[in-house]
């Protein structure tokens, strides 16, 4: 029994000792393992009990019991102080230092033709119009040939473009999606619709023209469809577009696909009228070709011209954008200079 006690104390001591040692709380783990474990010196020696004499045993077990609650605490002491330690060492080595600088944000902006684009959509869908869109890779047949472009048509040349095969061209202007627009509509009616898209034509770039623009094409498909409202829907958008001051004029012109067709002018956004170098001192510039849907392209679609009358009209963006911005080269709008796109970012 003596002898016991005596290595008891010896435990205790040992353990104590080792435990001051340590100086991290991941190691204590293996500290608690060694001294208060299944296996630990303390639980073996708790079973000689069984080998001492009936008076001494509860002595003994009291012992024991000491020496494993001075055990624990003593851990539980080292485990909170060490990792107080712990968090108050991470606290001050992890503090950011405020005063720096923060990271500037790159503010982007809308590419002067987009910006025009949604300007443009925003007020024909206040009209009532719906956004269509569609593929930029055509066939002759939706391109041409529905449009009442026969393939020996000379107003084709304007308009040579992009071929990949016989029959897959990169599209010339956004009406072939019209085309399918009345094609889907199966005859119903109203269409009001507008197409705004990427064209391509073969051309010379230079500062008024590109090979690759953006067009925006409307199509109104209804009964008593009339000149009037064509020009009562463009005088409402270019007031919406330019200001209730505007007034629109249309001159007579050619397309194949409308009859009568028309050249739309707006007063000048520049002089208003007075006549300048932008308008070339008419007062007026153009800014949209238009007409009377031709018969031959009602029919072709579906819509018989005896009863359904529409009108359509096209217009540039980057052009619009040009005015508006004055810009006095359309590639300028295709190089992405963020010296020039930066400027559109706002304030
Ligand atoms: C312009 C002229 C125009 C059309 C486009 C069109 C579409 C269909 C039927 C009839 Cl499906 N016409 N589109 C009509 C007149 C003019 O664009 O100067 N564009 C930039």
């Amino acid at each position: 029994m003596e002898a016991l006690i005596v290595q008891l104390g010896r435990l205790q001591e040992t353990a104590l000792s080792e435990l001051r040692e340590i100086s991290a709380t991941r190691d204590l783990a293996h500290w608690r393992v060694q001294y208060l474990g299944k296996k630990s010196e303390l639980n073996a020696l708790s079973k000689q009990m069984g080998s001492l004499g009936q008076e001494e045993r509860p002595l003994f077990g009291e012992r024991v019991n000491e020496v494993r609650k001075a055990l624990e605490e003593a851990y539980a002491q080292r485990q909170t102080a060490l990792a107080a330690a712990e968090q108050a060492l991470r606290l001050a080595q992890e503090t950011i230092d405020i005063t720096l600088p923060g990271r500037a944000v790159c503010k982007g902006a809308i590419h002067p033709i987009s910006r025009v684009i949604q300007e443009i959509e925003d007020i024909f869908l206040g009209m009532g119009f719906s956004i269509v869109d569609g593929p930029e890779v055509e066939t002759d047949h939706y391109n041409f040939e529905l449009l009442n472009l026969p393939k020996d048509h000379p107003a084709r040349d304007m308009q040579d473009t992009f071929y990949l095969s016989d029959e897959l061209l990169l599209r010339t202007h956004t009406s072939p999606m019209q085309v399918r627009t009345m094609e889907r509509m199966e005859g119903h009616i109203p269409i009001k619709v507008i197409v705004p898209g990427r064209v391509y034509r073969r051309d010379e770039d230079d500062a008024t023209h590109s090979h690759q623009f953006t067009q925006i094409e409307g199509l109104v498909v209804g009964e008593g469809i009339r000149m009037s409202d064509l020009k009562g829907t463009l005088e409402a958008f270019a007031k919406a577009l330019f200001g209730p001051e505007q007034r629109v004029r249309l001159r007579p012109s050619y397309f194949p696909f409308t009859e009568p067709s028309a050249e739309v002018d707006l007063l000048c956004v520049h002089c208003h009228g007075e006549g300048c170098r932008v308008c070339k001192g008419t007062g007026w510039i153009e800014i949209l070709g238009a007409g009377m849907v031709h018969p031959r392209v009602l029919d072709m679609s579906g819509y018989d011209s005896n009863r359904y009358s529409g009108f359509a009209f096209g217009m540039g963006p980057e052009r619009i954008a040009m005015l508006r911005y004055g810009i006095s080269d359309i590639r300028l709008l295709y190089q992405n200079d963020l010296r020039f796109l930066a400027q559109f970012a706002r304030a």
